[in-house]
């Protein structure tokens, strides 16, 4: 029997099959082996287009786009993912069904594994299951937190968002960085990528320690109801951690949650803001750190706990009555009092956001009966029709954010306000990717040119020669 097939068994099974993996695991390169051969490559590469066309124009920038958020500027280089305004999102050229088809589940389950959308995210190749199983296996293994750490997310109060105790716990884990002490020691550059790999590693382990405690300070009795099992995967860990491990749908939620929230090239708020501080040659935490405070704005990742009280407050205005005549006004209501329709419209995608179809193909296996996404799918008949009559937007699709939040109440997890943070553990798995390519490449400090606007008008004026 090959270790494939075996990893597929049931858990005895698949306990006894995990001995082979692990034979099978020495045998074929570790992610770091592999990245040590494809780096090089990858910087020989960049030197030559560089050599080649570095002087090619490749955009024009228009004033307008100075003022407006920078929008559609080409200036920035993410390897994982791009972004296609109609089709969505390709993982280094897969699209969301290619990935949940390619990538390596575990045993007896049906989503991808975030562990294997990390190692493609960061390689370019999908890893084998027994790859796979060994990064699973790593991250569990590096799981475990500083005790300040703990003590840092015991003593934050529960009025504070879970967001911002997220960040401070990430940005208290620079005291275990490889990669400041090395700096610090005077570590060569060609170098910087192995030490930003481990503390990457290590970050990630560490999340879903830091996520459930989070989670169960705020909303529960403190205590984890598990410990992280170093034969199951990361998804399944986190689950368990956050006390929802013995729901079987559930565990397959966070596998795909956690893989189709990882990456979305690199213009994002998150991505941005992790690559710009990484630039300065920040730890990993640090530039993570920034990265999710980012992602905690209202119109970025936190728009997910927004759609979640938009949804109550439509549910107790409209007193149960979800026609889409009575979504319609309540829609209305909402832009006319100035706000914006949460998890609706996108910078750059302008149809609906395939995270968001995923999402909905899950809930129509799972839950096609729950009344919240029948609501749900009622809002996406009716709003981007409304949106489209307002006129403003570019984009009257619904995005990533707007289904995620009824998956997990479905599930018992109902407390809005720390589905931020979930996001952001996925988000974790896209940008430090990019964050480790960036040191092996040889990236340099990011630092765009910006002008005040009396110097635009200066600009503008010599340009038109008048
Ligand atoms: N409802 C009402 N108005 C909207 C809107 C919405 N959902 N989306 C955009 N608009 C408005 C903008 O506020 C803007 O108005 P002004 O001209 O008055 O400033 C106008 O339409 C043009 O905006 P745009 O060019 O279409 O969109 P932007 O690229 O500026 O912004 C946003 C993109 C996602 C921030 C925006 O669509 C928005 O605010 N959506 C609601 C919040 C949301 O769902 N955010 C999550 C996005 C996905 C994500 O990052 N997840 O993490």
């Amino acid at each position: 029997m090959s270790a494939l097939t075996s990893f597929k068994r049931s858990s005895t099974l698949a306990r006894s099959a995990y001995s082979a993996v692990r034979t099978y695991a020495t045998a074929e390169p570790t992610l770091k082996q592999r990245l040590a051969e494809i780096l090089p490559e990858k910087a020989e590469e960049v030197k030559q287009l560089k050599k080649e066309h570095g002087k090619t124009v490749i955009g024009e920038v228009l004033l307008e786009q100075a003022y407006g958020g920078m929008r559609g500027i080409k200036g920035l280089v993410w390897e994982g993912s791009v972004l296609d305004p109609i089709e969505g999102i390709r993982f280094r050229g897969r699209t969301i069904p290619d990935i949940q088809k390619e990538l390596p589940k575990a045993p007896g389950g049906e989503e991808p594994l975030p562990e294997a959308l990390f190692w493609l995210l960061l390689t370019g190749e999908v890893p084998s299951e027994a790859q796979t199983r060994a990064l699973s296996e790593e991250f569990a293994a590096r799981s475990a937190l500083p005790k300040h750490v703990e003590e840092i997310i015991d003593r934050s109060p529960s009025h504070l968002h879970p967001m911002a105790q997220f960040s401070i716990a990430v940005t208290a884990l620079e005291s275990e960085s490889q990669f400041a002490k090395a700096y610090a020691k005077g570590v060569n550059k060609a170098d910087y990528w192995k030490y930003t790999y481990e503390d990457s590693i290590d970050l990630l382990a560490k999340l879903p320690n830091i996520a459930a405690k989070i989670y169960r300070n705020v909303f529960h009795d403190g205590k984890l109801p598990a410990a992280i099992d170093s034969k199951l995967d990361y998804g399944a860990n986190l689950a368990n951690l956050l006390g929802f491990g013995g729901n079987k749908e559930f565990v397959e939620l966070m596998r795909l949650y956690l893989t189709i929230h990882s990456d979305h090239e690199g213009g994002n708020v998150s991505a941005h803001t992790t690559h710009l501080v990484g630039s300065a040659l920040s730890s990993p935490f640090l530039s993570l750190a920034a990265g999710l405070n980012g992602l905690a704005g209202p119109l970025h990742g936190r728009a997910n706990q927004e759609v979640l009280e938009w949804l109550f407050k439509l549910k107790e205005e409209l007193k149960g009555d979800i026609s889409k005549e009575a979504i319609e006004k309540y829609l209305w209501e909402t832009l006319n009092a100035g706000r914006v329709v949460p998890g609706y419209g996108h910078a750059v995608l302008r149809k609906t956001d395939p995270r968001y179809t995923a999402q909905r193909e899950f809930a129509l296996k799972h839950m096609p009966d729950y009344d919240l996404f029948k609501l749900v799918s009622n809002i996406y008949e009716v709003a981007p029709g409304v949106l489209t009559k307002h006129g403003k937007t570019k984009n009257p699709w619904p995005n990533v954010d707007s289904h995620s939040g009824v998956l997990l109440q479905y599930y018992g997890l109902t407390e809005e306000s720390f589905y931020t943070v979930l996001f952001g553990v996925s988000r974790a798995f896209g940008v430090l990717p990019q964050l480790i390519l960036d040191r092996g490449i040889g990236m340099p400090i990011e630092r765009p040119k910006s002008f005040s606007t009396e110097k635009y008008i200066e600009l503008v004026k010599n340009i038109k020669g008048n």
